[in-house]
């Protein structure tokens, strides 16, 4: 199994559920510089973006595709096999993809990747105003329960705190959504993570 990408890029994500799921997988150090917009590279991921995975004939692009395709094929319990806990899991990924990163990834730009020049603070402070109503939704989500889909790790947490590591690379800080912060610490907390950070 390939998996392409960098631990500093939305790949991480991807990276940390290979290694929770266990596979043997070999980590093709793709940026998402030029060496994504290679003729190579576009034969993998046409959209010239990371993560991409190769396992056998499945080639995927897609983050949270990629991991649930983990989760289900190789990570036992991680993937529910309850029907409505797998469109649970289905749900809150799509969630992380379209409610989180559409936020947290113009903070990294603005903060971080974009020249001086480029960067401007209003983006910045319309994003971390927006992601205010998801951090709410999920705060909420955890009143009650130690994971999103009850009292068990799962893919919907490995993708949506997947999606959230964004913050933390940011340092935007996200300590008065408490259950969420509390939920995060037991996500990072797990050995794959640690290992994720290794890489
Ligand atoms: N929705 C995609 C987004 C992938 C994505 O945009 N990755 C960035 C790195 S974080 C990238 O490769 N950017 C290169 C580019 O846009 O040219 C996913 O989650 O896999």
């Amino acid at each position: 199994m390939k998996l392409y990408g960098t631990p500093i890029s939305r790949a991480l994500r991807s990276i940390w559920a290979a290694e929770e799921v266990g596979v043997d997988y070999e980590l093709i150090p793709i940026s998402n510089q030029a060496d994504s917009k290679t003729p190579e590279y576009l034969a993998v991921n046409p959209n010239g973006r990371i993560p991409a995975l190769v396992d056998g004939d499945l080639v995927l692009f897609e983050s949270m595709a990629i991991n649930l395709y983990l989760a289900k094929t190789y990570g036992g319990k991680l993937y529910p096999s309850d029907p409505h806990d797998e469109a649970r899991a289905i749900q809150w990924s799509i969630w992380g993809m379209t409610e989180l990163d559409p936020q947290l990834i113009p903070m990294v730009m603005h903060k971080m990747i974009l020249p001086e020049s480029k960067r401007d603070p209003a983006v910045i402070a319309n994003a971390e105003a927006a992601v205010a109503r998801p951090l709410a939704v999920l705060d909420a989500q955890l009143a009650d329960r130690e994971y999103l889909l009850g009292g068990d790790f799962s893919v919907a947490d490995l993708n949506v705190a997947g999606a959230l590591l964004t913050a933390n690379f940011v340092n935007f800080d996200i300590s008065k959504y408490e259950n969420a912060t509390r939920w995060m610490s037991r996500c990072t907390g797990r050995p794959s993570f640690a290992r994720t950070q290794a890489k």
